[in-house]
């Protein structure tokens, strides 16, 4: 099938019935197709298609030229390859906690995967105040293994290098450099914030030299350290959960960065949904307890797939464990501010009504603030929940 540049790229529902039927027997022959684009995210299409009678289903995941949200974000489809790779990878070291992949399509930049619609998005349980305990474990279990078998240590110099040539993700991390750790940090024109919070995020953020130093030494961190194979995007939307299950999607941002993105990324959106029942007089505690059991799985985790790998030096483990936590708080901090004053917002403080609203936004920038400062005093799990439960006077 030919296609190019322009509206035509994208699949419609009936052709991407006709896709599956084409592509391969997944269904059986005489199978009734139905087809619905499910797709929520900033950049790709999601087509979900089923059987009818039986109920059978599996789901495309198509990348576009362009984002979603805008035709100002042009997106390399080399994204969809990448995302592939990686729950390859995933299924073979973490399987419990990914999609199954079936089938990736270099020509019409589509990847072919598991349905997950029995699961539900972890952001939108969270608003909800359903609050599971499972997936903080599973989390850190998922995060931890994957950052583990994917060092230098682990691969060895030479296979990391190649690996690392396959993971090369120009354009998305150009997105996560620009949105995340430039532009929320200066007057730039794409932020989106309400008047009221300007003057705050101006005194606060823009005018403070060393936090803007720090978050241009993160960026630098970002961009340079190829310290392992990440996720790259690993927020509460990128999760499924189900009453035991979780499933982490979305891997189209992965390459090789620090450990700490992740972490931090992850940390943050549990802050964001803390915040959204904060500031309406609820409890925090649970989303206290759920970093706390995150974190310290985590480091459970990453300590004995290191030791189980023969990795013998105990002294550049605990220097690891506390570098990762550094670099967690920081990039939490980042991500913290960038969903406030950039232009990727999070249904946690978006579907607040105000004052509830302005009120989590100067928190979370609060909060981001103090974890990139505490950041390099951060040595055990128990300083990192010390310096995200301080409350600035400011
Ligand atoms: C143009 S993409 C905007 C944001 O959506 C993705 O999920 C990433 O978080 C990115 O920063
Ligand atoms: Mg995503």
């Amino acid at each position: 099938m030919q296609y190019g540049v322009n509206s035509r790229f994208t699949m419609s529902e009936s052709e991407a019935i006709t896709y599956v039927k084409n592509r391969q027997d997944w269904f059986e022959p005489h199978a009734e197709l139905s087809c619905r684009e499910i797709g929520d995210g900033n950049l790709n299409y999601v087509f979900r298609v089923w059987d009818t009678h039986s109920g059978q289903s599996l789901i495309i995941k198509q990348a576009g030229p362009v984002a979603r949200i805008s035709d100002a974000f042009v997106v390399s489809t080399d994204r969809n390859r990448i995302e592939y790779q990686l729950l390859r990878e995933y299924n073979d070291i973490v399987a419990p906690y990914v999609p199954k992949v079936y089938d990736y399509d270099l020509e019409r930049h589509c990847l072919v995967m598991e349905d997950l619609s029995d699961l539900k998005l972890l952001r939108s349980v969270l608003l909800s105040g359903a609050f599971y305990n499972h997936y903080a474990s599973h989390m850190g279990i998922f995060m931890a293994t994957s950052h583990v078998l994917n060092l230098d240590w682990v691969l060895g110099g030479k296979a990391k290098k190649l690996k690392m040539s396959q993971f090369i993700n120009p354009d998305l991390c150009d997105i996560t450099e620009n949105l995340v750790l430039s532009e929320p940090f200066y007057d730039c024109d794409r932020n989106e914030m309400s008047k009221s919070l300007r003057g705050f995020v101006k005194a606060l953020l823009w005018e403070d030299d060393q936090l803007c130093h720090r978050v241009r030494r993160l960026k630098w961190q970002f961009m340079t350290e190829a310290e392992t194979l990440i996720h790259g995007d690993l927020h509460t939307g990128s999760v499924f959960v189900g009453e035991a299950q979780t499933k982490v999607i979305d891997h189209e941002f992965a390459c090789f960065g620090p450990a700490g993105f992740d972490l931090g990324c992850f940390v943050a959106n549990l802050v964001f949904a803390s915040l959204h029942h904060e500031v309406k007089g609820q409890d925090k505690a649970y989303f206290a307890d759920t970093i706390n059991t995150l974190l310290m799985t985590y480091q459970e985790t990453f300590s004995t797939t290191w030791r189980a790998h023969n990795l013998q030096d105990e002294a550049l483990l605990s220097y690891k464990l506390s570098k990762i936590l550094k670099d967690s708080a920081g990039y939490a901090g980042c991500e913290l501010i960038r969903r406030v004053v950039g232009i990727a917002k999070v249904a946690d403080i978006s579907t607040l009504e105000e004052p509830l609203r302005t009120l989590a936004e100067r928190r979370a920038i609060q909060i981001g603030k103090q974890l990139i400062m505490a950041a390099e005093q951060i040595d055990t799990v128990a300083d990192f929940m010390t310096a995200l439960n301080h409350n600035p006077q400011t």
